[in-house]
């Protein structure tokens, strides 16, 4: 519409709405430029809509709507409000969202009824002073300030005790007011992409508090690790914070470089022991604590001393937890080449980006003349922000003198360590003591119960003491699995003490021959034993412990080498053979994927943070251990087939795999009738291994060539997924190739059609074909029941259409959790639920009514009364719910169903677990129920609730669409909590990739 003309559409509404002396009035979406001023003659209106056009200003002449409640003005280009809009003094609810204000006025203030303010997407740089403006709005519940330039809130944001809800997600804030405390109605808060780095210890008294997003902010490793828990945790460290504090001035230090540079003698030197001659060379890691002082603070430096050996390299990188102070010792006697420091620097950028690092030369006694290092080079390629100062020192002691230039050394060493940004946090005081004990007291371990005693000493209950050991255990403080049945009993207090236990595994000749194979005995005779002088050896009832956690540490996966006993030997995978197994390879993988399978390839590109190829040093051990469910040798260890930069996987009716690391890409092929779902697992895990483990490095997913090239042969070009998708954002349709020589241009969807990681998969099956899914899905259910327990031939009868059925199932499944990672963190993701009474089909007469809700296992995908033949009522409630509050829920519940009663029919395959005819019955009878009572009440309803009926670009929106359902699945937790805190028996684990899952107690053990 043009301008005048939008506007003559605008005077005949507002006539029209006079006649009729209407109470709302719809102007919205109808390109206005300019507010007629005949708006002013309906007192009378109550709603006013006027978002979606493109107002710079709010005439004068609104402040006579006296009687309006709602006013709706998102979407203009509003810079400023009219002061006359303090006339409103009856406005509820006023929608200001993505307008270009960059302040509030002060006539705000006479807006005393308002409920509902949105002011996200807007440039405010600062709320105004109160309070005259904002303070008097003590009305309000709904406060959205998201997608501003805010830097800090005002103490008087305290009077608006009503608030339930206020949204700061996307500002600059870096501190958040103490008097946030007195909103104690506070339910939502979202604090996410801000630069906060502490928070006031008096959100702990926000009793009501149920969702507090702290994502993307530069939090403190203490209170980063404790929100890694969930908001109730959160909560909770700031309680005990509340408690008392204590400011830490502590770091660590680490000393790395090849064996034998002198990195045992500089620690020796830094902590003033005095010279051991001949010292024994490190195996595994020592730590001994360092005093420094800077300015008069005196700085606790925990030094980890790394034995050198190249084959402890991938191990010890599990160790460079940051913050720290970096040393990279190298002996100029050997020359610089000899002392690789520039690899060295690399591997600690790798894991450590931020890192902070000095290059120390050894043996610089007085009248030493020897090659230096080329600083320049080092500068240009790690940048002055990372290498912060070279240095050559000795670190023998004259007879006369202290050793040369070591006080230097010590004195940036200080320096350094006091410029991180987790010096000087504070923390609860009492955790702090029983650290301090715990790490004083000399002893390697501890068993939980004496913690928890401790603990109790200290005033720490139960409840705060787990938490106080998850977060030591994030922050490598000490090593405690709470849920795994082998070491929950025990906490590791000294991480060196594990390492070298390790490094006497990795040095063994025989394991080593034996390509990583070693039976637990000669373990034990290691571990009891240690073939290097002065080590005493460990008491036997840790050697269990030990290999639980090499498991742990992905180091380790113990063999299935005759499936009738139980298993009795390790694989350690860092030392699997150098040699692809070119035969076994072939036998197992031919020329040409099998009849009705299809191939898909993808790449796992990896990069530094400046986009060069980058080495992920131990990427494939790490792989090995991660992935070995899948392993050819699952059910015999002689089918396995792995080496030093490759393997081979099979996942079932997912198909099988090819991992290879070629240069630095890890490529991926996979075979299968549908072989989207397992590519694009296996690209997810190495991704986010990748990203998760090495932050300095990113993967980025390339998919090859389709066509021949432009240059006349297979094409060998690739193209990476991201961009691909940027550019089809971006309308375009095509992609030059980025061979040099070729440039041919590709379709972009015929290569994106091989990224399965592109696409969202969620939209397959919710939609059209549903029924014909479902009915294959009980074919399928009755042909693997019949096959009840034979594990390789219960899909051997499938066929290809019913094989990709089910990949195509389990893919849904997985995208649905993968959206509500989040929210997994406060709470289980699977429900059931039917009505209790059939009454609900006649929706006018419903007012509310009993529903029973089932929670159900995210392992095994079953309800709890299946895997609790005993207790049936366990995770079962009953609740009586409002109309209004269950149309609140039923998208999700919407979602949900669906889901469960595609997973259902196959949820066996996952556990091998095969319900009988009449179990399955029930549960599908009240799936079904479920289904119904949702239909009747979107019926009934004009409330929106399909939300997927979105239809523009499908494939973001739907996610989108499931992300959203967020915030029901709060409500639904909070609402669960209050009948059974237990969540009926659930356990919280956590996968390899750290997303929480919630899991009936017999699968606890696979995590
Ligand atoms: N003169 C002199 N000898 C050193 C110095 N640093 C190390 N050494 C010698 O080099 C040997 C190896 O040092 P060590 O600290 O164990 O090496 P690491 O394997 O890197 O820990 C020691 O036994 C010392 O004799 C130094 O600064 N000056
Ligand atoms: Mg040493």
């Amino acid at each position: 519409m043009a301008r005048n003309e939008a506007y003559r559409e605008a005077e005949r509404r507002i006539e029209k709405a006079r006649q009729e002396g209407a109470g709302k009035l719809d102007l919205s979406s109808i390109g206005l430029t300019e507010v007629p001023e005949s708006i002013a003659s309906l007192t009378q209106l109550q709603g006013l809509g006027l978002s979606n056009n493109q107002l710079t200003e709010v005439p004068e002449s609104i402040a006579s709507l006296t009687q309006l409640q709602r006013l709706d003005l998102s979407n203009n280009q509003l810079t400023e409000l009219p002061k006359s809009i303090a006339s409103l003094t009856q406005l509820q609810r006023l929608d200001l969202s993505n307008n270009q204000l960059t302040e509030l006025p002060k006539s705000l203030a006479s807006l005393t009824q308002l409920e509902w303010l949105y002011l996200g997407w807007n440039q405010l740089t600062e709320l105004p002073e109160l309070p005259e403006s904002i303070a008097s709005l003590t009305r309000l519940k709904w406060l959205y300030l998201h997608k501003n330039q805010l830097t800090e809130l005002p103490e008087s944001l305290a009077f608006l005790i009503q608030l339930q809800e206020i949204n700061l997600e996307g500002n600059q804030l870096t501190e958040l007011p103490e008097s946030l405390a007195s909103l104690t109605q506070l339910q939502s808060l979202d604090l996410s992409y801000n630069q906060l780095t502490e928070l006031p210890e008096s959100l702990a008294s926000l009793t009501r508090l149920k969702w507090l997003d702290l994502g993307e902010n530069p939090l403190n490793p203490d209170l980063a690790a404790a929100y890694e828990q969930g908001t109730e945790a959160i909560l909770q460290y700031l309680r005990a914070k509340a408690e008392g504090q204590v400011t830490l001035n502590e770091a660590k230090l680490i000393l790395i470089g090849e064996g034998e540079v002198g990195k045992s003698c500089l620690l020796g030197a830094l902590r003033g022991d005095e010279w051991v001659e001949g010292r024994p060379t490190t195996h595994g890691i020592e730590i001994k604590p360092v005093t420094v002082t800077h300015s008069g603070t005196e700085i606790t430096l925990n030094g980890w001393d790394f034995g050198g050996q190249r084959v402890y390299r991938p191990t010890h990188q599990l160790f460079f937890s940051a913050p720290a102070v970096y040393i990279v010792v190298w002996k100029p006697r050997e020359g610089p080449q000899q002392g690789f420091v520039k690899e060295w620097i690399t591997l600690i950028k790798h894991r450590q980006p931020e890192a902070k690092v000095l290059v120390v030369a050894t043996h610089g006694g007085p009248g030493q003349r020897q090659p230096d290092i080329d600083r320049q080079e080092i500068l240009d390629r790690f940048g002055s922000d990372m290498v912060l100062g070279f240095f050559y020192v000795d670190s023998k002691p004259t007879n006369d003198t202290n050793c040369t230039r070591l006080a230097d050394l010590k004195a940036v060493i200080a320096s350094v360590a006091a410029s991180l940004p987790e010096m000087g946090r504070t923390v609860p005081a009492k955790w702090q003591r029983v650290r301090e004990i715990l790490q004083t007291n000399n002893k390697a371990y501890l068993p939980y119960d004496d913690v928890i005693a401790l603990c109790a000493q200290q005033g720490i209950d139960e409840e705060q003491a787990e938490l106080f050991l998850r977060i030591s255990h994030t922050l490598g403080h000490f090593i405690h699995y709470d849920y795994d049945p082998i070491l929950r009993d025990i906490v590791i207090l000294k991480p060196d003490w594990l390492a070298k236990a390790i490094s006497f595994v990795l040095d063994d000749r025989m394991t080593r021959q034996r390509n990583g194979l070693v039976e637990f005995d000669h373990l034990s005779q290691l571990w009891s034993h240690p073939p290097v002088a002065d080590e005493e050896g460990y008491p036997p009832e840790l050697h269990p412990i030990f290999i639980k956690l090499m498991e742990r540490f992905d180091l380790s996966y113990r063999v299935v080498l005759d499936p009738a006993k139980t298993s009795n030997t390790s694989l350690i995978a860092q030392l699997v053979p150098d040699i692809r197994p070119q035969s076994k390879l072939t036998a197992n993988w031919g020329e040409q994927p099998e009849p009705g399978d299809r191939q898909q390839v993808q790449i796992c590109r990896i990069v530094d943070n400046r986009g060069q190829f980058a080495v992920a040093e131990g990427l494939f051990y790490q792989l090995i251990v991660r992935l070995h469910k899948y392993s050819l040798g699952r059910f015999n260890y002689e089918n396995s087939i792995h080496w030093q930069r490759g393997l081979m996987l099979d996942n079932d009716y997912n198909g099988r795999a090819l991992l290879e690391y070629i240069d630095t890409d890890v490529k991926i092929t996979v075979r299968a009738a549908y072989p989207e779902r397992f590519l694009s697992y296996l690209t997810e895990e190495i991704k986010s291994l990748v990203e998760n483990f090495w932050e300095g490095l990113r993967c980025n997913v390339m998919v090859p060539c389709i066509m021949p090239c432009g240059m006349n042969e297979p094409g060998n070009g690739l193209f990476e997924v991201e961009k691909l998708i940027e550019s089809k954002k971006k309308n375009r349709d095509d992609f030059p190739c980025p061979i040099s020589g070729c440039g041919e241009w590709q379709n972009i969807d015929r290569l994106l059609n091989n990224a399965p990681i592109a696409q969202l998969s969620a939209q397959i099956l919710l939609t059209a074909q549903l029924t014909d899914v479902q009915d294959t899905l009980q074919v399928i259910r009755k042909e693997m029941s019949a096959k009840d327990g034979r594990d390789q031939e219960r899909y051997d009868e499938l066929t290809k259409k019913q094989l990709a059925t089910m990949s195509q199932v389990d893919m849904q499944f997985a995208d649905m959790m993968q959206m509500l990672t989040d929210e997994a963190k406060d709470g289980p993701r699977l429900f059931s639920f039917k009505p209790m009474k059939t009454g609900f089909l006649d929706p006018p007469k419903w007012t509310h009514t009993k529903f029973q809700i089932t929670l159900w296992c995210e392992h095994s995908r079953l309800p709890l009364p299946v895997l609790n033949p005993n207790d049936k009522q366990k995770g079962v409630y009953e609740f009586t719910i409002r109309n209004e509050q269950f149309a609140k829920v039923v998208p999700y519940l919407k979602i949900v169903t669906g889901i469960l009663s595609l997973v259902l029919p196959v949820a066996a395959s996952a556990t091998k677990l095969i319900l009988d005819e009449t179990a399955y019955k029930v549960i599908e009878e009240q799936l079904d129920l479920g289904q119904k009572s949702i239909e009747s009440i979107s019926k009934g309803s004009d409330l929106a609730i399909d939300s997927s009926n979105n239809s523009d670009a499908p494939d973001f929106a739907q996610g989108e669409a499931i992300r959203a359902q967020g915030s029901i699945l709060r409500e639904l937790h909070a609402l669960l909590k209050e009948k059974d805190p237990s969540f009926g028996g659930l356990v919280r684990v956590q996968n390899q990739r750290r997303e929480f899952l919630w899991v009936h107690p017999d699968f606890v053990k696979e995590y």
